[in-house]
C-alpha cells in the first residue's frame, strides 16, 4: 500500500471519461490477446486480419459507455466496474472453454452451465495457464486504485450530449464493422455457418448478443408448440408413408454403412470429358463414373439436391432426418442442438446395434456439428483434431481430400461393425482455386469465370481419393461387408453463373432459362453393394429428403413409424415430387419454378397452360409446400420431443464426448477381446492403415522432411 501511494496517476485517470476510455482500451487489448493467444481462428488475409482487429471497439465503447449515463459518482463507477468485470469474464470463460471444446460459449451452454461444468470436471483447474494472470490484472489493479482512491472519482457526471454521441459512434462503428464483415463473408449472420467467422468477424461480444437474440427466438416457438401440433404431422406422414419394394427391402442388412459426402458434386460431372486447350478430352471423375454403372451400384440421374442456407448442413439434416433444413439460415445452427431427433444414427443403433461415426478435416464446430452430432446420436465424431492438418495439407475448409480418407483409416479401423458412418470430403468446395497449380494434374476449365475454371480439378482430385478409399476398404476387408453410399451434397456452380457454364455442358449462354438452371440440381446418389448385380440407373425423380426411408428400408428396417418427410425411392408408391428449399419443384410431368410452368421431358415453357395443366401443376405445388410445411412445423416445434410411437428411446446428448475417442474405441476393443468386430480386432489386432496407398499424402511427407 505505501508503494501505490507512491504513484501518481496521470490526470485523465481522475475523470469519468478519461477513465472510461482507459478501461475501453484494455477491454480491447485483452480481446485481441485472446484473439491471437488462445483462439484460433484460421485468418486467411490481410483484410480479415483488420476486421479482427477493429472488431471489439464498437461493442466495448457501446456497452461500457452505459456507466456514462449515471449520473450519481458512486452508482457510475461501480456501473463501469460491472460491466468492465463482465466483459472480462466473458473473454476469459471463452478462453478456459476454448481450451477445452474448441469453441466459444453459447447461450445454450450458459443455461446448461452445469452440464458443461460437470463435463469439465476436475479438468477445469487444467486448463488455466500462468498467463491468465493476463487477462485478470488490469481489472483488480483498476479496482485496488479506487477503493485506495489513487483513483479519485470524478464529481462531475458526463454531460448526456457526450455520453450520446459516444453511443452513436459506437453504433456507427458497428454498423461499418459489420459491413466489412459483411464484404469478407457474405450472409455471415443469415446463413450462421460457424460460430468461429462470427467471433472473428463481430467478436465476442456482439457474437454473444446475437446469439442470444435468435435463441432466444426459437425458443419462443418451441414453447408455443404442442402435442397436436404432433398429432397433425403425425397424420400427414402416414398417409404419405410409401410402403417398402419387397424386391430391394433387407437387401443391404446388416452390412456397414459408409456415406461418402461428394462435396459441391453435381450430377454433370458423371461421364464428363473436359476439354483442354489442345482439344484432348480428360475425364473427370473416372473411378466414380466406374461406380455409377457398375451393376453392383443403385445409381440415380434424376435424384436433386433441395439445401437452402445451411448448404452441407442442410444435406447432412436430410440424409440424417429425413427432415429438411430451415426456410433461413441453418438447422443445424439454430436447433441442432436443442431438439429432439429420429435420426439414422440413433435408429441403426437402437434397432441393428450399429455404431455410427462422422469423419471430417474441419473445425468441429462449423455448422455446429460437435453439438448436433450429440443429439443426432451420433457415437463418435473426428473433427480437424483428430487429423494432421497442417498448411501444405489444407485450406479454409480444412484438410484436403486424399489425406482426410487416409488419415481416417486410424479410426475407422477400431469401429465396432456393423458400424454407420459418414466422411465429409470438402476438397470440391468453392471457390475451386485450391489446384490451379497443377497440383492435381488436370487441366483447368477455359471460360471467363474463374470459379467454374477450377471446379474440374478439384472434383477430379476428389475422384482420385475416394479411389484411393475405396482400394483401402477393399484391401482391410471392409469393403465386402459394407454398403457404401454417394451423394452430392448441392451444387457446386451457383445459379448466378451458370450461364458462364452453358457451353460447356451444350447449351448457350443466350438461351440459358430458369429450368436449365433447375436441372443442374441434379447431384449423383449412388448406393454401391458389393455382391449384388441387379443394380443399374434409375431415373425415378428424387431428392435428398428420400435418402433415409431409401436406405432404411435397404437395410431392412421398415420406416412406417417414423416421422420421416420423404419416401422411398424404390417404392412402387413413390410419388417423384422434387420440392426445392424455396417452395419450387420437379416432377416427371412438369417443373414448377415461381409461378411458371415448365414441361420437364422438354424443358419447355407452357406459355398458355390450360386450365387441367394449371390444376394438376398447382395441386403438385401445393403438395410440395404442405412437405416443407410439415418438416418446418416438426422442426420449429422441436415436435419429435411428443413422439412416441417409434419405440425409440430419446437420445441423451450428455451420453456423447467426442474428446479421447481412439482410447474409446480401443477399452471397447479389450473389454470385448475375442468377441470385438472392428477391423483391427479381426486383423490379430494389428492395423490395417500401412493398405493404405495415397501417393500425395507420401509425396507431401517427403517434401515435409
Ligand atoms: C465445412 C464444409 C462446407 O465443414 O462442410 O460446408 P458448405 O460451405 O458446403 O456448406
Ligand atoms: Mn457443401
Amino acid at each position: 500500500m505505501n508503494n501505490i501511494k507512491k504513484i501518481h496517476m496521470p490526470n485523465f485517470l481522475n475523470t469519468r471519461l478519461g477513465l472510461f476510455g482507459f478501461v475501453a482500451v484494455l477491454i480491447w487489448l485483452k480481446n485481441i490477446f485472446a484473439y491471437t493467444v488462445d483462439f484460433h481462428l484460421r485468418i486467411e488475409n490481410a483484410f480479415e486480419y483488420f476486421i479482427l482487429f477493429i472488431n471489439p471497439i464498437a461493442s466495448t465503447f457501446f456497452l461500457l459507455a452505459i456507466a456514462l449515463y449515471v449520473r450519481r459518482k458512486r452508482a457510475s463507477y461501480i456501473t463501469m466496474m460491472v460491466i468492465y468485470f463482465l466483459m472480462t469474464l466473458l473473454v476469459f470463460s471463452n478462453v478456459v472453454y476454448y481450451r477445452e471444446f474448441t469453441d466459444f460459449i453459447t447461450v445454450n451452454t450458459m443455461l446448461g452451465a452445469g452440464k458443461v461444468a460437470s463435463g469439465l470436471g476436475e479438468s477445469a483447474l487444467r486448463l488455466f495457464r500462468p498467463y491468465d494472470v493476463l487477462y485478470w490484472i488490469d481489472f483488480i489493479i483498476i479496482g485496488v486504485l479506487l477503493l485506495t482512491k489513487k483513483i479519485k472519482m470524478d464529481e462531475r457526471p458526463v454531460r448526456a450530449r457526450v455520453a450520446v454521441s459516444i453511443t452513436m459512434l459506437s453504433a456507427l462503428f458497428f454498423v461499418t464493422n459489420l459491413t466489412l464483415a459483411e464484404t469478407a463473408r457474405p450472409q455471415l449472420l443469415g446463413r450462421q455457418f460457424s460460430r468461429d467467422y462470427i467471433v472473428k468477424f463481430l467478436g465476442l461480444n456482439a457474437f454473444t448478443v446475437y446469439d442470444g437474440v435468435t435463441t432466444y427466438q426459437t425458443n419462443q416457438v418451441r414453447a408455443e408448440a404442442s402435442e397436436n401440433d404432433m398429432d397433425a404431422v403425425a397424420d400427414y406422414v402416414k398417409e404419405h408413408h410409401a410402403a417398402p419394394n419387397p424386391d430391394t427391402f433387407g437387401i443391404a442388412k446388416g452390412k456397414n454403412v459408409i456415406y461418402i459426402h461428394l462435396e459441391s458434386f453435381q450430377q454433370f460431372l458423371i461421364d464428363y470429358k473436359l476439354k483442354d486447350e489442345q482439344g484432348v478430352e480428360h475425364v473427370v471423375t473416372p473411378f466414380i463414373n466406374s461406380l455409377y454403372h457398375s451393376n453392383s451400384t443403385y445409381s440415380f440421374d434424376n435424384f436433386f439436391h433441395q439445401v437452402g442456407q445451411g448448404k452441407t448442413s442442410d444435406a447432412e439434416t436430410m440424409f440424417e432426418n429425413s427432415l429438411f433444413g430451415l426456410d433461413q439460415g441453418s438447422l443445424f445452427t439454430q436447433v441442432g442442438g436443442k431438439n429432439t431427433f429420429e435420426a439414422a444414427p440413433a435408429i441403426l443403433g437402437q434397432e441393428a446395434g450399429y455404431t455410427s461415426a462422422v469423419f471430417h478435416g474441419n473445425a468441429g464446430n462449423f455448422w455446429n456439428r460437435n453439438e448436433t452430432y450429440k443429439h443426432l446420436g451420433y457415437n463418435y465424431f473426428f473433427d480437424a483434431n483428430y487429423y494432421d492438418v497442417n498448411e501444405d495439407n489444407s485450406f479454409q475448409y480444412g484438410l484436403h481430400d486424399k489425406p482426410f480418407f487416409q488419415q481416417s483409416a486410424q479410426y475407422l479401423e477400431h469401429l465396432q461393425q456393423p458400424f454407420y458412418s459418414k466422411f465429409i470430403a470438402v476438397s470440391n468446395h468453392y471457390p475451386y482455386s485450391q489446384f490451379t497449380n497443377n497440383e492435381a494434374g488436370f487441366p483447368i476449365a477455359q471460360t471467363n469465370d474463374e470459379t467454374i475454371n477450377g471446379y474440374f480439378a478439384t472434383a477430379n482430385y476428389l475422384d482420385k481419393a475416394v479411389e484411393e478409399f475405396f482400394n483401402y476398404l477393399k484391401a482391410s476387408g471392409l469393403y465386402e461387408n459394407s454398403v457404401i453410399v454417394l451423394y452430392g451434397d448441392h451444387y457446386g456452380v451457383s445459379t448466378s453463373r451458370n450461364q458462364n457454364l452453358a457451353e460447356l455442358v451444350g447449351k448457350s449462354k443466350s438461351t440459358w432459362n430458369d429450368f436449365d438452371n433447375s436441372t443442374m440440381q441434379r447431384v449423383p446418389y449412388m448406393i454401391h453393394i458389393p455382391g449384388q448385380t441387379n443394380g443399374g440407373i434409375n431415373h425415378t425423380y428424387g431428392g435428398q429428403i428420400d435418402a433415409l426411408p431409401t436406405l432404411l428400408h435397404l437395410m431392412g428396417i421398415d420406416t412406417k413409424n417414423y416421422i420421416q418427410m420423404g419416401q422411398d425411392l424404390f417404392s412402387k408408391e413413390n410419388a417423384q415430387l422434387v420440392a426445392f428449399r424455396n417452395g419450387n419443384y420437379v416432377s416427371p410431368k412438369y417443373t414448377m419454378l415461381g409461378s411458371s410452368i415448365y414441361d420437364t421431358a422438354t424443358g419447355r415453357l407452357i406459355e398458355e397452360p390450360t386450365e387441367q395443366q394449371k390444376q394438376e401443376a398447382q395441386a403438385l405445388k401445393d403438395k410440395a409446400n404442405l412437405q416443407l410445411e410439415m418438416s418446418d412445423q416438426t422442426t420449429n416445434g422441436d415436435l419429435l420431443r411428443f413422439y412416441t410411437n417409434s419405440g425409440l428411446t430419446p437420445v441423451n446428448p450428455d451420453d456423447y464426448n467426442y474428446k479421447d475417442q481412439l482410447e474409446q474405441l480401443e477399452k471397447i476393443e479389450a473389454d470385448k477381446g475375442q468377441k470385438s468386430t472392428s477391423v483391427y480386432s479381426k486383423n490379430d489386432n494389428t492395423s490395417t492403415v500401412d493398405k493404405y496407398h495415397t501417393e500425395s499424402y507420401q509425396d507431401y511427407l517427403k517434401s515435409g522432411q
